[in-house]
């Protein structure tokens, strides 16, 4: 089936339906995507990380949880499927995926999903409209990159930090200073470095275009994420798609924070679910910088709207009584575009 999931696109798998063996299987979806190919003219993929992604499902043994959803990214130019990160936007497809290919039964009105993400080990849910029993994909939801409005899946978090890193820290520190540019090496749920846009010479409000012509800025930020991946204990990151590269300013709309994001090689037209979750969360780490250029709101919950090259993505965070986040929920949409046999 391929659907939208949130701000991405991709082809959503039975896990029983692709090779068991994965050097087979990843393969099998390199030719499925049309990679590698700059365009991936002879393949299913959009020629642009977002709409070059796999879910891969089955039905759950683990207690508490519904579906196991393995994401794999497929790169569009090299001829490399990595499982080296997760995909909450991806993710937001899994559920309604999940009720409509039978692994999960339907209730009559919303079906909330328990869904075990293979690569971070950690689990979502996902609240899927199902009135009458069935999955419906219209509704009145908007989130901001996607045209029109759609039916709600919101999504739950807990438990996220250290999720590939193995803290929500890995250095330990709110700051290292990495080629002269401090940055929080931090993760809940996502590996990103976080730093300002001004100290790596941009304002962070450009736009995605201008940002993926800025050839000596991508040098400077690749120099700087091949330098971090042993600190973040993601060893040599060449050939991965984190960590995540995260530019922030103040914010201009109102929101908590504004944020210009490279995944990793080229610019978000967006921002990642996660990744905006652990940018939400660097903002909340006393001295970072990302604490000095966001606006929090007091209180336990907290409502972080994080502001991005095509409006925002609002992150709620709990925290505890020590500061530390609990758990994040956030609102995405999904969309059934085609389902059939890819050859
Ligand atoms: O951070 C793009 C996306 C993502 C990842 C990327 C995502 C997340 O927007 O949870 O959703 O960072 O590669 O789909």
């Amino acid at each position: 089936m391929w659907m939208r999931g949130g701000t991405s696109k991709g082809g959503y798998f039975l896990k029983a339906d692709l090779p068991a063996d994965t050097a087979a299987r990843d393969a099998l979806l390199l030719r499925i995507m049309g990679s590698p190919d700059p365009v991936q003219i002879d393949g299913m993929g959009g020629a642009d990380p977002l709409t070059s992604k796999v879910a891969v499902v089955s039905r759950s043994s683990r207690p508490g949880i519904d579906v196991d959803y393995l994401f794999l990214q497929v790169f569009v130019d090299q001829a490399i499927v990595t499982d080296a990160q997760n995909c909450g936007n991806i993710l937001a497809g899994v559920g309604p995926f999940a009720i409509e290919r039978g692994l999960v039964p339907a209730q009559d009105g919303t079906t909330d999903v328990a869904i075990f993400m293979e690569n971070t080990g950690q689990a979502a849910v996902a609240t899927v409209a199902t009135p009458g029993g069935r999955v419906i994909y219209d509704g009145t939801a908007r989130i901001d990159g996607v045209p029109g409005t759609h039916a709600p899946v919101p999504l739950e978090f807990r438990d996220t930090a250290g999720s590939s890193c193995g803290a929500l820290l890995p250095t330990g520190n709110a700051v290292d200073v990495i080629n002269g540019v401090p940055v929080t090496l931090i993760d809940n749920g996502m590996p990103c470095v976080v730093m300002r846009a001004a100290d790596v010479g941009v304002t962070g409000y450009e736009d995605r275009a201008t940002l993926d012509a800025d050839d000596a800025l991508k040098q400077r930020i690749e120099a700087i994420r091949l330098a971090v991946g042993p600190l973040m204990n993601l060893g040599d990151v060449a050939a991965k798609s984190v960590p995540k590269m995260m530019l922030v300013a103040p914010p201009r709309q109102g929101g908590a924070i504004t944020v210009r994001s490279f995944i990793p090689h080229r610019a978000h037209a967006s921002i990642g679910v996660l990744g905006a979750v652990s940018v939400a969360t660097a903002c909340l780490v006393p001295g970072s910088p990302a604490a000095a250029v966001a606006q929090i709101p007091d209180g336990a919950v907290k409502t972080l709207s994080v502001e991005h090259p095509t409006g925002e993505l609002t992150c709620i965070l709990t925290t505890d009584a020590a500061g530390q986040v609990q758990s994040a929920a956030l609102l995405r949409t999904a969309r059934k575009l085609m389902d059939g046999v890819v050859f």
